[in-house]
């Protein structure tokens, strides 16, 4: 049967792989090797060397193609790789608009890294066309979009923007890293490149770092693999294993992040010491109709600020935690709490952040799949 045809939660275990034609092992076998032999100068199965390929790899590539509806995939070291490689898409000269809340780390690889090599990067608040319309020119040639953003839980109309970005001739990528295939998938609404930090719900049991980048356009998928050969932050064989066996389960996992993500964003709604909270499921959340849209359901990211907003509130919180871990990272099993500030997104530069609203008391929590009587009671514990 064609692959594309298979409903979601089947890609998830069968798709991009056949059992192994060897010994019909049911998983795909752990190729822990860099090179292959050939029977004489060039005469080889396909694999030479394993920057370049390598069977596991190329299972999880066929695997995330799958299930983001593309049609090819590729696997890096971490989810900054692979963005670090759509963005060699581009030339001294070249800008880029993204979102103004983002990945600290992405923040940092364009500012720090990539102004230097003189691409401009404006960060705009894109829940309003306008701003992004105001930045185009013809040195536009990519439009970087993060929705659900990291961490203030913004929704970016993606069908909007890539119809904007298409009259002007320019790329969108999608950082589908916090809504994941099971929430949305952002080919379908028109967008070029899909980047994930599979570090987080593809692989689902913070055991890896990995990344991973979806097109549907030829050209586009030979062009950023020759980047990923030639720069060479491939994802390992080790990596691509557990990958691939993290997204086999993705879509339990994630009706079940939802589920508790719901229960969670509600009780801190109701509880008197919160502030505010950030949760697109919310019907008086901004973008609440464009999120029920595009997104299959909100997802298990949730953001929150206690009264009093201060440092010294947020930490006594992320501190007093027992269930939730207090640590870097998202889209585990297990409940995280951070706090961005000093964390996730300590690399930007305090007024910069604070203008998107990532404020030094602002706590995230990445709702895990435990039982959710267990997670309320603890934050209750912890916020008194
Ligand atoms: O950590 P890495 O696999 O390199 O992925 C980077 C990245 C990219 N995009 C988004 C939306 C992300 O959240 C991340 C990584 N984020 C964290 C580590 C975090 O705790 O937010």
């Amino acid at each position: 049967m064609c692959a594309k045809k298979l409903k979601f939660n089947t890609k998830t275990i069968h798709g991009g792989q056949r059992p192994d034609k060897a010994y019909g092992a049911v998983m795909p076998p752990i190729y822990q090797t860099s090179t292959y032999a050939q029977d004489t100068p060039g005469g080889h199965k396909g694999y030479e060397y394993s920057r370049s390929a390598n069977p596991t790899r190329t299972a999880l590539e066929n695997s995330l193609a799958s299930i983001e509806n593309g049609n090819y995939g590729l696997a890096f070291a971490s989810g900054l790789a692979a963005i670090d490689a759509v963005i060699k898409l581009l030339r001294p000269g070249d800008e880029v608009i993204c979102t103004n809340d983002l990945y600290g780390g992405s923040y940092r690889l364009f500012k720090r890294i990539f102004e230097q090599y003189v691409i401009r990067f404006h960060f705009v608040d894109m829940e309003d066309l306008t701003n992004i319309e105001a930045h185009i020119t013809h040195k536009t040639k990519l439009i970087w979009i993060e929705t659900p953003t990291n961490p203030m839980m913004n929704i970016i109309d993606i069908k909007s923007v890539v119809q904007l970005a298409k009259k002007h001739d320019i790329l969108t990528a999608v950082d589908n890293t916090f809504a994941t295939p099971y929430l949305q998938t952002p080919l379908d609404l028109g967008a070029d490149i899909v980047m994930h930090s599979a570090t987080k719900y593809l692989g689902g049991h913070s055991d890896v770092v990995v990344g991973g980048l979806v097109v549907n356009d030829k050209d586009l998928a030979d062009r950023l693999y020759f980047i990923q050969n030639a720069s060479g932050a491939v994802c390992g064989p080790m990596d691509s294993f557990l990958t691939l066996r993290g997204i086999k389960t993705l879509h339990v996992r994630m009706q079940r992040h939802c589920e508790n993500g719901k229960v969670v964003a509600e009780y801190l709604a109701h509880h008197p010491k919160i502030e505010k909270v950030y949760w697109p499921g919310f019907e008086n959340h901004p973008n609440h109709k464009i999120a029920k849209n595009q997104m299959k359901d909100f997802g298990g990211m949730i953001s929150f600020v206690p009264s009093g907003s201060s440092y010294e509130d947020a930490v006594k919180i992320v501190e007093k935690l027992q269930v939730f871990t207090l640590a870097e990272s998202l889209g585990g099993v297990e409940s995280l709490a951070g706090h961005p500030a000093s964390m996730t997104h300590a690399s930007i530069p305090k007024a910069e952040r604070e203008k998107s609203g990532v404020v030094d008391a602002l706590i995230r929590l990445s709702v895990g799949i435990e039982d959710v009587e267990d997670l309320i009671a603890d934050l209750e514990q912890a916020i008194g």
